[in-house]
């Protein structure tokens, strides 16, 4: 097949790495449904995918990956810079021309006998001055679809990139699927990513992770902009008005069902909608008036399936009704359709698990799907996709939002004084891990702005960056920051907010600070609510104003103990630490003091 493009950058590149990789044939992924369809058969003729019942879940697909290839690989996760400063203290660092030998002879002669795909893809709406584009070259056909999925894939975006040589390049070889000789590397200074030994999403669809948040974050500091581990999502009030919130949450702490929140029936009757532009990543940038603009530079959902469920988050539910692959769910063989736990009551007994196993969901005592699996569906099918997903210019945003897992210590919400105390509350994130990254799960772990897997660079320049960003920025236009926790627990272990679709009402008090509409008690912390600020009707015995207060109460004995951490915490980064933050620091501890 010829090439799509005459782009010398490109042309060289992917000559070089046939060179090293030895493929039998190259197929350009050309953006046409007839291609997309023909590779479906061609994964379903060779088990790699399994059609499911095309009635019920038409164009579905169920793909199940190694036993041993399960979550994104943080300890075999590279920041390759020609110096670990570069890197920082958060990052797992390797020297570039280490690493690129190690790399290539991984990935030598690994694609014998195999396929060369070349897919091209744009992060962001084709075109648009927030976009960049980038090429993959993978072995997999699950990694193609899946692409095809997440980013807008084909020869429109050649078209866009002409000549340039501004394209961030990705190259992923499946391999023996070997743990020991797994590595994701990105390389910030040559637009570079490679994955090797495995075929799990996060690993290997290049554009999420690796690109739009490693590498992007890398050049979002060199140029001027962000790119954030953060949702979007528009709240529209009953008189038509939509503002924008952007929210950074480490992963698995519900940003999905958040994104795609139901509003209460009390909030709908009144004529409350909630619109998703994206659940995991924004690019952010100045606009001409003045005021930071986001896009969401994917095309899809790369979501969590367990615990996806018509009362969880019915729009994601909707979203995998088609054009979905499912990734290590469990097969129900009786329907040929999917199942999960926390799907519904009732689990299928003539079934497959997620490791390929015949299981009986009514009597077995292994899960059925793996608690990562995943499923990747068109945005476009989200019921609530919000009409501006599609605009280059992005959408205005009111609120920054900061959250993590935490049973004690942060209230329901909390407001920053300023900008640069939003940073520090961002910059002193930390949650309880769960299953999405592997390693163990329910300990705390410092995650600022969600970004401690995810930051190309050394973190306290990225530090620096939000505050330089923030000194830009007329403080009325400026975006007003915010924290929130909706996982705070009682003594006896039972969660004290409802979640999901009344962290609505939360979001509501928000906006109306944006707005300057209510007041607020200032605390060491921050501002806090006047509990009878935030809305209850309809939640009549589930959260009564007392309790309320309870999650809404600063604990100063904890906060200080929590001061303490920060200062371990920040200590790692030595004179990389902003001044800025060192002050907010200081201005915590005196404040607790
Ligand atoms: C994800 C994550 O989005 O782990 O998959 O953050
Ligand atoms: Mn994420």
């Amino acid at each position: 097949m010829s090439a799509l493009t005459s782009n010398p950058s490109v042309l060289a590149w992917i000559e070089d790495k046939v060179k090293l990789v030895s493929p039998d044939q190259i197929v350009w992924i050309d953006g046409s449904a007839e291609q997309i369809e023909a590779l479906r058969a061609e994964a379903v003729s060779t088990g790699e995918m399994i059609k499911l019942n095309q009635e019920l879940l038409p164009d579905c697909y169920l793909h199940r990956t190694a036993v041993n290839d399960v979550a994104r690989v943080e300890g075999r996760t590279f920041i390759c810079t020609p110096t670990k400063e570069e890197a920082g203290p958060t990052n797992n660092w390797m020297e570039p021309s280490e690493a690129y030998a190690m790399l290539y002879d991984i990935a030598r002669d690994s694609y014998k006998g195999r396929t060369m795909y070349v897919i091209p893809y744009s992060m962001g709406p084709v075109g648009s001055r927030f976009s960049k584009i980038g090429i993959e070259l993978t072995d997999s056909i699950y990694v193609v679809l899946n692409m095809a999925i997440m980013t807008r894939t084909g020869k429109a975006v050649l078209d866009v990139l002409g000549d340039s040589d501004d394209w961030v390049r990705g190259l992923h070889c499946k391999c023996g699927i070997e743990e020991e000789k797994r590595y994701i590397c990105q390389f910030p200074q040559d637009n570079t990513i490679i994955s090797v030994n495995s075929g799990y999403g996060g690993n290997v669809l290049l554009g999420k992770k690796c690109f739009a948040l490693r590498i992007a974050s890398y050049q979002g500091w060199k140029e001027g902009w962000q790119a954030e581990h953060m949702l979007i999502l528009g709240v529209e009030d009953p008189k038509g008005d939509v503002r924008y919130i952007c929210a950074a949450f480490p992963s698995a702490c519900g940003k999905t069902n958040l994104a795609m929140l139901i509003p209460p029936e009390i909030y709908r009757k009144k004529g409350y909608k909630v619109w998703c532009v994206g659940d995991d990543i924004s690019w952010i940038r100045k606009g001409p008036d003045g005021r930071l603009y986001a896009i969401n530079p994917e095309n899809g959902f790369f979501g969590v399936a367990p615990g996806t469920n018509e009362k969880s988050n019915p729009n994601a539910l909707a979203a995998t009704r088609k054009g979905t692959i499912f990734t290590n769910v469990a097969l129900n063989l009786d329907t040929n359709t999917v199942w999960w736990e926390g799907l519904d009551k009732n689990p299928p007994e003539n079934a497959i698990d997620w490791k390929g196993n015949p299981w009986n969901g009514k009597t077995s005592k292994e899960k059925g799907a793996h608690p990562n699996s995943r499923f990747t569906a068109p945005a476009v099918n989200c019921p609530c996709i919000s009409s501006e997903f599609e605009n280059s210019n992005g959408v205005p945003i009111s609120a920054f939002v900061f959250g993590g897992r935490r049973a004690k210590l942060a209230p329901l919400v909390y407001q920053s004084r300023d900008w640069n105390h939003g940073v520090f509350v961002g910059s002193i994130m930390a949650s309880e891990t769960t299953a999405a990254a592997s390693g163990a799960v329910g300990v705390v772990r410092r995650d600022p702005m969600a970004m401690l897997p995810f930051c190309g660079y050394n973190m306290g320049d990225y530090w620096q960056h939000w505050i330089d960003i923030g000194a830009g920025l007329d403080p009325e236009k400026a975006p007003k920051v915010f924290n929130v926790n909706w996982f705070r627990k009682d003594d006896d272990g039972n969660f004290m907010w409802p979640g999901f679709g009344d962290n609505l009402r939360v979001l509501e008090w928000i906006l109306d600070r944006c707005d300057g509409k209510v007041g607020a008690q200032e605390t060491a912390i921050g501002y806090l609510p006047n509990a009878e600020d935030i809305n209850l009707e309809g939640l009549e015995g589930e959260v009564t104003l007392d309790s309320l207060r309870t999650i809404l109460d600063v604990d100063k004995e904890l906060w200080r103990t929590e001061a303490d951490g920060i200062e371990e915490f920040y200590a790692k980064f030595g004179d990389k630490l902003p001044p800025a933050l060192r002050k907010e620091l200081d201005t915590l501890k005196a404040n607790l003091a």
